[in-house]
């Protein structure tokens, strides 16, 4: 089998990093000083988790989930020189619409960024009379321009794929309900304009008796790979005490992406670090996005913990590839 390799990613020297440490077993290991983001880096937040960094002008930049005193949830520019030290900015980030009807901010959450063709994707939780995808877009992480939502409500967790699919954009997405949405699968769908969505596909749906067994919904932009897209996504099993969300890996094929070819029976990462067991919403870790150095397959994966603060953990896109195929369902 030849090794695999990570496609369309530029080298990324500065990506955060620590190796292994000694004796941890799985594909993926925590930041030894997590959390990399705390709940109070803005003076009003109440928490800041479930965020969207990338690579940005040498440094990072991303958007950030960040809940204030009020516990209105809103949306976030962010910079960091590191991946590490992030600089908020204290004002949430406000869209231009050309629709005051569409633009209208009632809240947002879970944000995902993606960078297609040179111009920076954010799809994130948007209220339009109800959860819904919002799509928007920057070229600078200062001014921010809002596209038609993706689909009816109720819907959440709309990631894009990092390029056009048969010349379409391409996205995840998870249709819910108007509350905590007690199942869920993950859809694929493609539009040629980002306003006009269709050719929907299911790709996964939960798995009975396991981490995963209530609803699924996709992760961080997905990773392409000479062996498929590298998909991390959340899984949610329903306990006696509510939900627990765990993050799990699978294998999509490179020019069908619903065709799911490995998917790990394992989870990768689960809720056992104090962080992630202890906070607004316990034993939640819910991964939104990941920084990735093309020529090592070094990954830097940002997820939110307990929906309080921001942890950061490390993985190799090549361990993840192979843990999802020796260990697929
Ligand atoms: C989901 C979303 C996430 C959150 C998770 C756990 O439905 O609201 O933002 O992290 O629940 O509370």
């Amino acid at each position: 089998m030849p090794e695999l390799k990570v496609l369309g990613q530029e080298p990324l020297p500065n990506i955060p990093w620590e190796d292994r440490p000694n004796g941890s077993d799985g594909p993926l290991w925590r930041y030894s000083a997590n959390p990399v983001v705390p709940r109070d880096l803005l003076p009003t937040s109440n928490s800041i988790f479930n965020s969207a960094v990338v690579p940005f002008e040498g440094r990072f930049a991303g958007v950030f989930r960040c809940d204030d005193w009020t516990r209105r949830m809103e949306l976030h520019a962010g910079f960091s020189d590191d991946g590490i030290s992030w600089q908020l900015e204290p004002r949430p980030l406000e869209f231009s619409c050309p629709d005051p009807e569409v633009g209208r901010f009632v809240y947002g959450y879970d944000p995902r960024v993606a960078k297609i063709e040179g111009r920076y994707y954010v799809t994130w939780c948007n209220w339009y009379h109800g959860p819904t995808i919002g799509v928007g877009w920057t070229d600078d992480f200062r001014t921010f321009h809002q596209e038609e939502n993706a689909f009816l409500p109720y819907n959440r967790n709309g990631v894009l794929f990092p390029r056009k699919l048969n010349g379409r954009f391409a996205m995840l997405s998870r249709p819910s309900d108007n509350g905590h949405t007690p199942f869920g699968d993950i859809f694929y769908s493609e539009s040629p304009d980002l306003t006009h969505w269709g050719k929907h596909r299911h790709v996964m749906g939960p798995v009975a008796n396991s981490w995963q067994s209530t609803k699924v919904g996709g992760g961080p932009v997905p990773v392409e790979t000479s062996e498929g897209w590298l998909l991390i996504y959340h899984g949610v099993l329903t306990s006696c005490n509510g939900f627990v969300y765990s993050a799990g890996v699978a294998l999509l094929d490179l020019d069908q992406p619903w065709k799911v070819v490995a998917r790990s029976a394992p989870y990768v990462l689960s809720p056992q670090a104090t962080y992630e067991c202890v906070g607004d919403v316990p034993n939640v870790v819910f991964p939104c996005a990941l920084l990735c150095d093309g020529p090592s397959g070094r990954l830097a994966i940002y997820y939110g913990a307990a929906d309080t603060v921001t942890g950061l953990a490390f993985a190799y896109a090549a361990d993840l590839v192979d843990f999802a195929k020796r260990h697929s369902l």
